[in-house]
């Protein structure tokens, strides 16, 4: 493996490289003895033990100070990289990080560590594996808190168990076949054949539970998006600023406000999501407007929930709006504080696809909502069948910021209970989480060809008892399994996994 050009001593800044901070971490790594830091530390017979913390003053050459902290040495293979390490604790102003990275090199004999090549290091002295490698870039570049969890499992080593008990019935299948060419004529064989089953079996079992697991759209799952969709003027960017608690977009009454869509993110139930508020849908002439459109439309496609907003009291052609009205998850209602909103709602309800409606209230300030039944529109529908307009009376106080939507009128009010829009989309993330998916992408493909590699190897052996053809087909899933687990990892392999870590990590 040679991802990274040579063993020489290596510094970065491990912690952020823009941002001013109280604290900032340098690290230094594959140093052959602590003579640098001796030296560094203006004392140069210091005893520094191992895993202790030892505050200090660091100097350059002419005795100046470049900073103070604490310093930490880790005695290789005990270390992240299994090398020699020394983490310093510096002030977190990135000008201080830096020069003091830029003495080491001048200095000493280290050079600037390339984007995750601690990591690297840590993957090639066997202090990590190669699926661990990669939970350690899910956890740092995670979006959302399953992200985080999965990241944390990887790391934990969670899947390679799992892909290690796969591999150890694989070689048990392996083996078998071999002993069949070997021993055709033995009277072994039809024990063999017999222990062949139980472990083909034993794979299936396996490989099904991990292949269930690749289901779903992994962008969904790792970045989950709200998009808010609808005709101009319909109050997306109203019910957007709500949401985020900021007037992040423009609202006017003018059509056509928003243009290139806008995103922020929300916490929802303990969730993180990227709400997205998008151009409003209308016929257009004008090129930018289009543009935008197009644009929204895309990020509409690619959306984990899709709530398309509309005003029940514009009139709008349906025609137009059809597609996205069959593809959206839900629908909400704006302007209920505007008299007669109940009866436009029904009436604009009669020529919409049956979704989950949602209400907000005045100015997007609150809302509820609730799937409505089959008819009329169908059967009871909750607290509005009272009739009358949706006032802030009837339901819970305003939308608070971040990690605070809701909570929504009916639980607080004493009305009927209907399920609310925030209680919905967690709803369904959980729904999709709950399958406990594989967040890798290099996993899922590599479990689909290991998946397909096996289903031909048993469909084979179910037809012929021929150990010479199950044997060349065993070895193909040998090595998919053996990519899998990362015991062959191909330059290119490595070169993607490792382009995504930042510098120090
Ligand atoms: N009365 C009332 N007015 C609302 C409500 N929601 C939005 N509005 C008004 O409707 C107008 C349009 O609101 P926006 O949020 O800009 O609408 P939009 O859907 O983002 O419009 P585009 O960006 O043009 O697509 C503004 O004047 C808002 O103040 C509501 O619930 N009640
Ligand atoms: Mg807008």
């Amino acid at each position: 493996m040679a991802v990274f050009g040579d063993d020489k001593p290596i510094v970065a800044i491990s912690t952020g490289l823009k941002e001013k901070s109280a604290l900032g971490i340098v690290r230094v790594s594959g140093f052959v003895n602590l003579d640098f830091l001796k030296e560094l530390t203006g004392n140069a017979k210091r005893v520094i033990e191992a895993r202790q913390a030892y505050f200090s003053r660091f100097y350059n050459t002419s005795g100046e100070i470049l900073d103070e902290g604490l310093f930490t040495f880790f005695q290789g293979p005990h270390s992240f990289t299994g090398e020699n390490i020394v983490e310093f604790h510096l002030h977190g102003n990135p000008l201080i990080l830096q020069r003091f990275c830029d003495y080491l090199v001048d200095k000493f004999d280290f050079r600037l560590a390339e984007p995750g090549e601690f990591s690297y290091r840590a993957l090639k002295n066997e202090k990590l594996n190669l699926t661990q490698v990669e939970g350690l870039d899910l956890l740092l570049n995670a979006n959302s808190s399953f992200g985080l969890s999965a990241g944390t499992k990887l790391l934990n080593n969670d899947l390679y168990r799992d892909y290690s008990a796969l591999r150890g019935v694989f070689l048990e299948i392996k083996a078998t076949i071999e002993l069949l060419i070997d021993f055709a004529e033995d009277v072994g064989e039809e024990e063999a054949w017999a222990k062949l089953e139980k472990d083909t079996k034993e794979f299936e079992d396996l490989i099904e539970g991990l292949h269930k697991r690749t289901s779903g759209d992994l962008t969904k799952i790792l970045s989950p998006s709200i998009v808010l969709v609808g005709p101009t003027n319909a109050g997306k960017s109203t019910l957007f600023n709500r949401l985020v608690g900021e007037n992040r977009a423009i609202v006017s009454d003018v059509h056509g406000t928003t243009r290139d869509y806008i995103s922020e993110y929300i916490s929802i139930n303990g969730s993180s999501f990227k709400l997205i508020d998008t151009a409003g849908l209308r016929e257009t002439g004008e090129k930018i407007e289009k543009e935008g459109i197009e644009r929204s439309l895309d990020v509409f496609k690619k959306a984990f929930y899709k709530l398309f907003v509309c005003n029940p009291f514009h009139s709008f052609d349906f025609d137009y709006y059809e597609a996205t009205l069959k593809e959206c998850d839900g629908i909400l209602f704006t302007h209920s504080d505007v008299e007669d909103f109940e009866s436009k709602v029904k009436e604009k309800m009669l020529s919409m696809p049956n979704k989950t409606f949602f209400k907000s209230g005045p100015m997007g300030a609150v809302y509820f909502g609730g799937p409505i039944g089959p008819s009329e529109m169908n059967g009871p529908r909750g607290a509005k069948d009272d009739g009358g307009s949706i006032g802030p009376d009837k339901l819970s106080g305003p939308m608070g910021a971040k990690g605070n939507i809701g909570p929504i009128g009916p639980k607080e009010s004493g009305a009927p209970k209907e399920p609310i829009l925030e209680d919905v989309i967690s709803g369904c993330y959980e729904a999709i989480l709950s399958g406990n998916p594989i967040a890798i992408e290099r996993h899922r493909i590599e479990i689909s060809a290991i998946y397909d590699a096996f289903n031909e190897f048993s469909n084979t052996y179910k037809k012929i008892r021929d150990s010479a053809i199950l044997s060349s087909l065993v070895n193909r899933l040998g090595a998919r399994l053996d990519s899998l687990v990362g015991i062959v990892s191909p330059q290119e392999v490595l070169d993607h996994i490792f382009s995504n870590f930042c510098i120090g990590k």
